[in-house]
């Protein structure tokens, strides 16, 4: 077995927060007169909170000044985490939660490198922390995908060379995370790859088959 870590993305991999940051992007785009659309949302996808701004902005006829886009994007924020708080365990399926427990049990070392500041209230919710033995997130990098930062660091908690480890990603900014970092991906969901990833599987519960079989 090539890898004995698996770095998986949160949000379209683990699980899927899309409907909500759809709403309340929804709300910003509005105030900013700017057309929103699953194109646009789709765009947003593993990009950070400001970088996703930026990306809604390029639609609005209106400029902000920098506190006001700082405030736009709190009050998105505000707006997704009350949204958060209808998830459940239930948002995570059984097929996610046995395919992990198979991974674990192949000695496999586990961690979540995802780009969002709101990850580990995230797997709070789905009661879904004690799968990981690493999460690194939003708060702890510092430039996020298409960088490799969040994935490098995720391998540096697990103790384990970049080569050793195997990213899970649904998104283009994640897969190019992945190759800056030096890492096979496994690509998952029907993005638009921007290259063929070592692995393309429908989703995560494809993986244990694919990795171990
Ligand atoms: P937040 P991932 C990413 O998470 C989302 O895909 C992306 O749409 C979002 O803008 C980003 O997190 C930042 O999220 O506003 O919660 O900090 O896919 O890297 O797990
Ligand atoms: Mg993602």
């Amino acid at each position: 077995m090539k890898y004995k870590g698996i770095i998986f993305d949160l949000d379209g991999v683990l699980c899927s927060t899309d409907r909500f940051h759809y709403q309340a992007w929804q709300q910003t785009a509005r105030e900013a007169q700017a057309p929103f659309d699953e194109t646009v949302n789709q765009r947003l996808r593993g990009v950070s909170r400001m970088e996703s701004l930026e990306i809604i902005l390029e639609g609005s006829p209106l400029t902000f000044t920098q506190a006001e886009k700082e405030r736009m994007a709190e009050e998105k924020n505000a707006r997704y985490r009350q949204l958060l708080r209808q998830m459940t365990p239930a948002d995570m399926t059984d097929g996610v939660r046995a395919a992990l427990t198979r991974l674990r049990e192949a000695s496999l070392k586990l961690a979540v490198g995802s780009s969002s500041k709101n990850a580990r209230f995230i797997l709070e919710r789905l009661e879904a922390v004690s799968y990981f033995d690493a999460i690194c997130d939003g708060t702890q990098i510092t430039r996020s995908k298409p960088d490799p930062e969040v994935f490098l660091k995720a391998a540096g908690m697990l103790g384990l060379p970049a080569q050793a480890c195997l990213v899970v990603e649904d998104a283009p900014a994640g897969l190019e995370a992945a190759r800056a970092a030096g890492m096979d991906c496994a690509g998952v969901g029907g993005a638009d790859w921007p290259f063929a990833p070592a692995y393309a599987l429908p989703d995560v519960t494809a993986l244990p088959a694919a990795l171990l079989d």
